[in-house]
Order: structure tokens, then C-alpha cells, then sequence
């Protein structure tokens, strides 16, 4: 058992979020972890309202639990998601990849708890004085889009910064991780790709199998050039944009160009030559598939047995 300002906030079991992976976290699989006392989040990635929609019904259909959506602000239809959001009195709303600001006074008009993702103490400010509900601290470890640091001195320096709760986000997939973040000052954790090889996530099956198969070296960051780092699995795609970014004779569109649809080409169609297999680096240890409520109980009863201990070497 666990209690913490984020259970009481979110009304959950567990303070855990699912991250909102673009192409990866639909409907069902927030579902899923919502039913096993987390939060799910649904992306609402680069897709139209239509698409929003269609994915809060069928995690209405499948949970009366407590759910997200996220929205990437770097979307074209983030202003007509969000203003959808409001419309359909979504729970909580996570947004990523910039500033919420804008969006905020009327998602809370309408009910919904907003817990913006930022990787910087500034950003953790300015969200906060907006009227942030709560944080989540996500640290460079993390998968996809990422900042520069890390959770280990993001997560206490956010915490000291901000009087909302803070969720650690970035480098957590057991409970020994999580243990260290509650410890760092955070009252929730946010994971992205543990829940990637969670039974009721829908992606390729080549996606899980590389997963499955990362050592901890196996990630690799692209996109700095672009002023938008982004980590994925080593592969050959992903090799081939890090080499392009140091050649001058490759522009910014061309590098623009070759990345889009690359999320796409591995969730869906499991395109190992093509595709950006985005995860953190704790995929090293990602050895299983389990379902997202097994995912959930195995993290806070080792969490649990290790926070007991974490005085054995004191006298
Ligand atoms: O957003 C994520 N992770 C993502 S988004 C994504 S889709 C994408 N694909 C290619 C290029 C770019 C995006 C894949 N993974 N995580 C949350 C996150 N947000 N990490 C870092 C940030 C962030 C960065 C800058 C939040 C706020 C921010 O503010 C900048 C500013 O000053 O506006």
C-alpha cells in the first residue's frame, strides 16, 4: 500500500502512470493499465480529433477507471485536441514536447487534473505558476523525445523547485528504480517502456523482440542537430540519421524528412531496416512480457521490499 499526493490527487491505487508513447498507447492499452490501478494515457500523437475520439470511447468502453490523454505539442491539431479534450471532460491530460501554458486554464475549467511533462527546473516553473495539478520530472534515460537531464539530478532539483507533486519519469522499469525515485523526492513514477512489452500493448511483435533483447548500451540518440533529441534502439535507420548529422552537406529539412514516419514504420509495420524503435535505456533489463497489472503489482511489491531495507546498512 502506498499513499502519496498523487494517489489522493489522481483517486488511483497505484501512483503510476503509463507514458503516452505516439503510434504505441491507444485506448486499449490505457485501459489495461488503468484496470490494474495505474493510469493509462492515451496518445493523441500527430492524429486528428477523429482519432482522439474514437480512442477515449473505447477506453470509456473498457475502464471506468481513472485515464489520460496526452497531447505532443508539436502536433498541427494540438489546439483542436486539446480544445476536444476539454469537450469530452477527459480525467487527466499529460502534454509533452513543449509549453502547455496556453491550454491550461481551460482544461481545469473543465474538471481535468493537467500534469505537464517538462525536462528542466525553468519549464517546471513556469507550468507550475500556469496552474499545473502536478509534474512529471522526465529525465534523459527516457525513450523518444528527451532533454538533457538526467532523472537522477532532475527529479530532487524540480522537487525543490515546484510545491506541486512530482512524477519520475526517464531510467525506471523496476522497483528498485522506483524506490530510488520516491527517495529523490517524486510521489509517482511515469513509465514508458516497461509498458512496451505489456501483453495488451498492440505493437509489432519485432518492436517487443528488440526490446526484449537490448543490453544497456543498445539505445542511441538522434535528432540533437535538430534541437529535438529523440532515443530509440540502435538500428540500422537510426545509425544512418546519427551519421547524417554530422555531414554539412545534408540539410535540416533533409534530416526532418528522413525521420518523419519512422515511429510509425516500427510500431506498425515492424520495419527493423527503417524504423525508430524509441525506448530508454532501462530496456537493457526488460526481460518479459507480463501484463500491465502484473507490470504494476511486481513494481511496488519490490519497490516495497526494497524501500524495508534500504536501512540495512545503517547502525
Ligand atoms: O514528448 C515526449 N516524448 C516524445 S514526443 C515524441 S513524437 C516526436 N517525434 C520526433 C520528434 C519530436 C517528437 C516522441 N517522444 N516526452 C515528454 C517530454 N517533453 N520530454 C521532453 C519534453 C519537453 C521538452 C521541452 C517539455 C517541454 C519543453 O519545453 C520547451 C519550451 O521551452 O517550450
Amino acid at each position: 500500500m502506498i499513499t502519496t499526493r498523487i494517489t489522493e490527487l489522481l483517486g488511483v491505487q497505484y501512483p503510476i502512470l503509463q507514458g503516452g508513447m505516439a503510434w504505441i498507447a491507444d485506448g486499449k492499452l490505457a485501459a489495461a493499465v488503468s484496470n490494474g490501478g495505474g493510469v493509462g494515457i492515451i496518445s493523441a500523437m500527430n492524429a486528428d480529433v477523429d482519432y482522439v475520439r474514437e480512442q477515449i470511447a473505447i477506453c470509456r468502453s473498457l475502464t471506468d477507471k481513472p485515464f489520460g490523454v496526452n497531447v505532443m505539442l508539436m502536433s498541427p491539431f494540438a489546439a483542436e485536441v486539446a480544445e476536444v479534450l476539454a469537450e469530452e471532460q477527459v480525467p487527466i491530460i499529460t502534454t509533452g514536447a513543449g509549453s502547455p501554458n496556453a491550454y491550461i486554464p481551460r482544461w481545469l475549467e473543465a474538471g481535468s487534473i493537467v500534469i505537464p511533462v517538462i525536462a528542466s527546473v525553468a519549464m517546471a516553473k513556469k507550468v507550475a505558476r500556469a496552474g499545473a495539478s502536478a509534474i512529471i520530472a522526465e529525465g534523459g534515460e527516457a525513450g523518444g523525445h528527451i532533454g538533457e537531464i538526467s532523472t537522477m539530478a532532475l527529479v530532487p532539483q524540480v522537487c525543490d523547485a515546484v510545491d506541486i507533486p512530482v512524477i519520475a519519469a526517464g531510467g525506471i522499469a523496476d522497483g528498485r528504480q522506483a524506490a530510488a525515485a520516491f527517495l529523490l523526492g517524486a510521489e509517482g513514477l511515469q513509465l514508458g517502456t516497461r509498458f512496451l512489452v505489456a501483453t495488451e500493448c498492440d505493437i509489432h511483435q519485432t518492436y517487443k523482440d528488440k526490446v526484449l533483447k537490448a543490453k544497456d548500451i543498445d539505445t542511441i540518440t538522434t535528432g540533437k542537430r535538430l534541437g529535438h533529441p529523440v532515443r530509440a534502439l540502435k538500428s540500422p535507420f537510426s545509425r544512418r540519421l546519427f551519421q547524417l548529422e554530422y555531414d554539412s552537406t545534408v540539410t535540416n529539412e533533409e534530416l526532418e524528412e528522413l525521420g518523419s514516419g519512422s515511429l510509425r514504420r516500427a510500431a506498425v509495420d515492424g520495419d527493423e531496416q527503417e524504423g525508430a524503435f524509441m525506448a530508454g535505456q532501462v530496456a537493457g533489463m526488460i526481460t518479459k512480457e507480463q501484463s500491465a497489472a502484473e507490470i504494476i503489482q511486481e513494481m511496488f511489491a519490490e519497490m516495497e521490499t526494497c524501500l524495508r531495507g534500504a536501512t540495512k546498512c545503517l547502525r
